[in-house]
């Protein structure tokens, strides 16, 4: 064992992702009763990529992710209780009940959302990092994806623009092996995931995403690179997930033994094990955190079924910018290159 070991820290990557495991345990319960509509994309198995880049980089840093967001929701800070609100799509919901579970949304946070058009978040990732560097602060963005997000327009057109203005992004593939029954392999003509930022002349990172440790480490090398010399990293952080796409998946593209040989690959039983073997934590201690989350977990219920509804009158809010102490009418934009962006026609 390293030295620099920090038990608080260790544990409390232990503790975040049991967090995500339990909640999604009794979210998928929930569904299974009927109590949650639409749809629930579970991160079970990929715990350890959410908590691992978190816990590598700031509060202040940008995160934006895909619909299967619960995990770095969570991992950012968010209580379970807006959490399970949001999925019962209850007024008292980090997005007010009105986007649900693939569209957790954290101000405070810095958690830019959750998105359901694959690969459409992509562009708002680089945005954050151009954001950053326009402002001249040292913040980073943390763009997270699936594998079957990097064919799409939008995630070339993102990766070439950060690449070109050297915006400190970091894109993370959350390579899970499949997008819903499709295997990666099926989709990509690549060697590997990595090999994608070679198209942009981008530095590329190769991680196991099952290992929290690991995640958290190579992360935090690049983040503390691209705050001083910003320039965006392409991550493919190597990961599996348990469940199924969604709640409706039969599972059909996969073999029992298949996702058996993964589980022994678990992020939360492994590092429990490593943290035992290294005296930072007893068995005791594990089961006493487990049954205090598990509880947690039960109580997000109770406080999202003994929520109100969101007020029929209010669907329309949240539509527009209000009240931003940023927005400028148009009379009082300020002219770009002698021009109001706003009110004349460009020549070109
Ligand atoms: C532009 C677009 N096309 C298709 C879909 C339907 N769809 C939803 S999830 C999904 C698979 C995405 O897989 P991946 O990016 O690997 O993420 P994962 O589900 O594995 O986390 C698809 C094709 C969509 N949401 N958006
Ligand atoms: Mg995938």
């Amino acid at each position: 064992m390293s030295k620099k070991v920090n038990k608080e820290a260790e544990l409390k990557m232990l503790y975040d992702m049991l967090v995500i495991r339990r909640f999604e345990e009794k979210a998928q319960q929930q569904y299974q009763m009927q109590k949650i509509g639409g749809f629930l994309h579970l991160y079970i198995g990929q715990e350890a990529v959410a908590v691992g880049s978190v816990a590598a980089t700031r509060p202040d840093d940008y995160m934006i992710t895909a619909y299967r967001d619960h995990g770095h929701a969570l991992a950012r800070g968010m209580g379970m209780n807006e959490a399970m609100a949001e999925i019962f799509g209850k007024a008292t919901g980090c997005s007010k009940g009105l986007g649900g579970s693939m569209h957790y949304f954290d101000k405070a946070r810095n958690m830019m959302g959750g998105h359901a058009i694959v690969g459409g978040h992509v562009p708002l990732g680089a945005g954050f990092a151009f954001a950053a560097r326009y402002r001249g602060e040292d913040r980073i963005s943390l763009c997270y994806m699936g594998d079957g997000a990097i064919n799409i327009g939008a995630f070339h057109e993102a990766l070439n623009m950060a690449a070109l203005w050297r915006l400190p992004a970091i894109f993370i593939c959350e390579n899970n092996q499949f997008a819903m029954g499709t295997a990666a392999t099926r989709s990509n003509h690549l060697k590997e995931i990595a090999d994608r930022g070679a198209g942009y002349n981008m530095k590329s990172v190769v991680i196991d995403g099952m290992d929290v440790r690991e995640v958290r480490d190579k992360i935090a090398e690049i983040a503390t690179a691209i705050r001083k010399e910003p320039e965006p990293y392409w991550v493919e952080c190597r990961t599996y997930r348990y469940r199924g796409h969604s709640m409706s998946d039969p599972g059909t593209y996969r073999t029992k033994e298949e996702l058996e040989k993964h589980k022994k690959d678990d992020p939360i039983t492994n590092f429990s094990s490593v943290l035992i073997k290294e005296g930072l934590l007893t068995d005791e201690e594990f089961k006493k955190m487990d049954a205090e989350i598990k509880a947690l977990a039960s109580e997000s219920v109770k406080f999202a079924e003994s929520s109100p509804d969101p007020d029929v009158a209010k669907l329309h809010d949240y539509t527009f910018v209000e009240n931003d102490p940023n927005y400028q009418p148009i009379a009082t934009t300020p002219d770009v290159r002698g021009q109001n962006p706003f009110s004349c026609t460009f020549s070109v």
